[in-house]
């Protein structure tokens, strides 16, 4: 019988079956999962084949995947699980203050959402926080990023009567949910869905970022073709398999201006001379802050600030 893993824990995977019943599986024996190198053979989102005993689920088979979310491992360097699969679209929910999610982590995810092709909605919430001038700021910033294909809101998930908004974005795809601990993530998927009952934290110390209750990736059905993937808080997005010259790539405003450089596709614009990305930061068709993460993943900084 066909399913799709709603849950992992590592050991045990949460099919929810096309009989529409869940079931705890095992994986059952070894897969060939030929182009996959990760820890986890089975990710959530993963369409699977299971076969029944008693109510007990083995995973015999995984369908083939349209594609995957990975994320570096924040301990072991080199490593990488895949956070999800079968993903249609990744929304990362930010905020301006309280706390303040910085521009280099909203680039990095959304660069890493790229790579994998990915298309990104970027969310801003706790409007009802902002003054005028915060959100006179933060539209034009918007618009730009709009500009590069990258849809864009500003909400308000604690107080707006209404969400169709949101919800409207997320009809009838696969969405991963991913932002800061503190953001409000729990706050609209309460809202979203009233299956999803997660517990909202009440921080007064917005620097602790590192405080989350969820540890696993997790599905919900929101409606029958509507679902949403939670991840947990997430501290960093460490870059998979991301080699300076190809970072560019990523960057859709960077991508084809970079054809102009004069070293072409050795340039990094770093400090090459007649570099079009240079020019184009310092014409302002590139914004600075863009052009700085960039710089920070290309010289391999560590993003954890
Ligand atoms: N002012 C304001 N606070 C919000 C909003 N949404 C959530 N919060 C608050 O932000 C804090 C963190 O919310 P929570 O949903 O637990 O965030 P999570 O860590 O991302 O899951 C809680 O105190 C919420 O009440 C909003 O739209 N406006
Ligand atoms: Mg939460
Ligand atoms: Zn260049």
């Amino acid at each position: 019988m066909k399913g799709r893993i709603f849950k992992s824990t590592g050991s045990w995977y949460e099919v929810l079956a096309e009989n529409h019943k869940r079931y705890s599986c095992r994986v059952r024996g070894k897969f060939r999962l030929d182009e996959i190198k990760e820890s986890n053979p089975v990710a959530v989102g993963d369409h699977v084949i299971i076969e029944l005993e008693n109510d007990i689920g083995s995973i015999t088979e995984i369908l083939p995947r349209r594609n995957h979310i990975l994320r570096q491992s924040v301990k072991r360097t080199g490593h990488a699980s895949v956070l999800a699969a079968n993903v249609d679209q990744v929304m990362l929910l930010a905020t301006f203050k309280q706390p303040r999610t910085s521009w280099g982590f909203i680039d990095r995810f959304l660069v890493a959402a790229e790579s994998f092709r990915i298309p990104q909605l970027l969310v801003f919430n706790k409007k009802d926080i902002l003054t005028q001038d915060q959100l006179e700021e933060l539209l034009p910033i918007l618009n730009r990023y709009e500009s590069f294909g990258v849809s864009t809101m500003i909400i308000s998930a604690g107080f707006d009567d209404d969400i169709s908004n949101v919800q409207k974005m997320l009809e009838g795809k696969a969405t991963l949910v991913a932002g800061h601990s503190g953001v409000g993530k729990s706050t609209l998927l309460n809202r979203l869905s009233p299956i999803i009952t997660q517990a909202t934290n009440n921080i007064s110390d917005f620097s602790d970022k590192g405080t989350h209750t969820t540890t696993f990736a997790e599905m919900f059905e929101l409606n029958e073709h509507t679902f949403i993937i939670d991840t947990p808080g997430i501290k960093e997005w460490g870059l998979v398999n991301m080699e300076p010259p190809e970072i560019s790539d990523y960057f859709p405003e960077m991508r084809d201006l970079r054809l102009n450089c004069k070293f072409g596709a050795r340039c990094l614009h770093i400090n090459e001379p007649k570099c079009a990305i240079k020019e184009a930061v310092e014409d302002n068709q590139i914004i600075l802050s863009r052009y700085e993460s960039y710089l920070s993943m290309a010289l391999g900084l560590d993003n954890r600030k």
